[in-house]
């Protein structure tokens, strides 16, 4: 079973959102060529905050990019995005949605983030997400989507912690870099991890 997991394309993540990833845009003639593969299962993941969400600088009245204590974990402080059920939230233009056969939603509670499309921060609650993929018996799992720092490597983390066969997708990614080099280092973290960067093409 080949599952093909898009991560959080969503507007807000992409020039004109709140929480933009300049370089976002970038990714979709590649998102696009793995939409035309044989896979067997197409997933996407959410980001899906409540607007008091505790990731978000304003609830706090403090900046973007500071650190604070939410409840018992380091978390960063984010700009306000992804907003359940606003324009922000909604899968970016420039790729069919109607291939995506289920989607799974993260960061819910508004007491601690979730960069995996497993696990919350703290690995308490699930997103549903391992479990239907042990149910369809699944083996081998392409990661792409944004961001390359932050949920694409915490989901491959945990999809190779749950014994897949993780590929990451280099060029369907992009990251957040608040430092420039993070996207470089979440992926050799990744690859020591277990995981195969490839890009598009080689697939
Ligand atoms: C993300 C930070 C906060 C992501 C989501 O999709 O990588 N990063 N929320
Ligand atoms: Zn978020």
């Amino acid at each position: 079973m080949k599952v093909l997991l898009l991560v959080d394309l969503q507007n807000d993540f992409l020039p004109g959102g709140s929480f933009p990833i300049e370089t976002g845009n970038e990714i979709f003639p590649a998102i696009n060529k793995l939409l035309k593969y044989p896979f067997d299962i197409i997933l996407a993941t959410k980001d899906w905050h409540p607007p008091d969400h505790g990731s978000f600088a304003a609830n706090h009245h403090k900046a973007v990019g500071e650190k604070i204590m939410l409840n018992g974990l380091e978390q960063i402080l984010w700009p306000t995005h992804c907003v359940q059920n606003t324009h922000g939230s909604e899968f970016a233009p420039g790729w069919n949605t109607g291939q995506i056969d289920e989607v799974f939603f993260k960061g819910t509670d508004k007491l601690i983030d979730s960069y995996s499309a497993f696990y919350d921060n703290a690995m308490q609650k699930s997103t549903g997400l391992a479990a239907f993929l042990k149910k369809i018996k699944a083996s081998e799992i392409y990661i792409a989507g944004l961001a390359t720092d932050y949920c694409v490597k915490y989901s491959v983390l945990d999809a190779l912690n749950l014994g897949f066969i993780v590929y990451v997708v280099t060029d369907a990614c992009r990251g957040i870099n608040l430092a420039p080099q993070d996207s470089q280092e979440a992926l050799a973290e990744m690859q020591e991890e277990g995981a195969h960067l490839i890009t598009s093409d080689e697939l």
